[in-house]
């Protein structure tokens, strides 16, 4: 099926069906302003002193928090960034009971700044952190209006609520997540390079004929997938007329 082709079923598809779940990833918000990981101007090709998976690891927050601080204000927290029309359509597919939930692999907020309720937020977000020690929860302004390592008042280091390699999922997402991937009718993946894993394995527990995937450059599940749009995700949104 040809790019195009694959374009318009999608579009019928999303009008037809009333059990969406949208699976998405970094990409989803470029056209937001926020870098993703793998592409050419994505994160992991940039000139950094460690590589980003090193640097985004527990271990390394635990040696090195100061190393890791500079580099997560600077390269994964965007204050000024805003929902674009890929988010803002979601948002309204759900509240047109179309849409189930979004599982998403993003820690940006964006899904719930443009309306999304239902947001399995697989690898956690900006917004949420907690102090190592004592567990007290604080929100994004501790980690943007402090310098260096932030600390609770009991002393602890605060830690952000993003899943860094080498930890475990939350198991109640991942849960609800598989919940929805299971019983949906419709998938639609997009924006994402399905390279880290669990969160791309989560896919397999569809077992519909309606996988649509979106993405510029192509995947591992490409060949699994029954449409396969290597487009914008942004683009391909704004033609769906809802
Ligand atoms: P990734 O590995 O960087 O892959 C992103 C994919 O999206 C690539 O295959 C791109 O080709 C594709 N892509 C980029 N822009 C577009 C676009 N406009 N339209 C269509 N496709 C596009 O990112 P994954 O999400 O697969 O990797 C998971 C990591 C990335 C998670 O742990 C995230 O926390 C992490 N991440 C999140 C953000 C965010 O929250 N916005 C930003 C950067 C990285």
């Amino acid at each position: 099926m040809t790019n195009d082709n694959a374009l318009h079923e999608f579009i019928k598809l999303v009008q037809k069906s009333d059990n969406i779940v949208f699976f998405g990833g970094a990409g989803v918000s470029t056209a937001s302003g926020i870098p993703d990981f793998r592409s050419a101007k994505g994160l992991y090709n940039e000139d950094n002193l460690f590589p980003p998976e090193t640097i985004l690891s527990h271990s390394f927050f635990l040696e090195h928090p100061d190393i890791f601080y500079d580099f997560y204000r600077q390269k994964m927290i965007y204050l000024k960034a805003k929902p674009n029309t890929a988010h803002v359509v979601l948002a309204k597919l759900e509240q047109q009971d179309k849409l189930m939930a979004v599982v998403t692999q993003n820690i940006d907020g964006l899904h719930q700044m443009a309306g999304s309720k239902r947001v399995f937020e697989l690898h956690g977000s900006i917004y949420n952190n907690h102090c190592l020690k004592c567990h007290k929860f604080y929100g994004l302004d501790k980690i943007t209006e402090t310098s260096g390592v932030p600390r609770c008042t009991c002393g602890g280091v605060i830690k952000p609520d993003v899943v860094l390699y080498e930890e475990p999922l939350d198991d109640n997402i991942v849960r609800a997540a598989i919940g929805s991937i299971r019983d949906c009718d419709l998938m639609i993946v997009a924006g994402t390079s399905l390279a880290v894993y669990p969160a791309a394995g989560l896919i397999n527990y569809y077992s519909g004929n309606k996988l649509c995937l979106i993405n510029l450059s192509a995947t591992p599940y490409d060949s699994m997938a029954n449409y396969v749009i290597h487009q914008p995700i942004d683009k391909v949104f704004s033609l769906l007329d809802i």
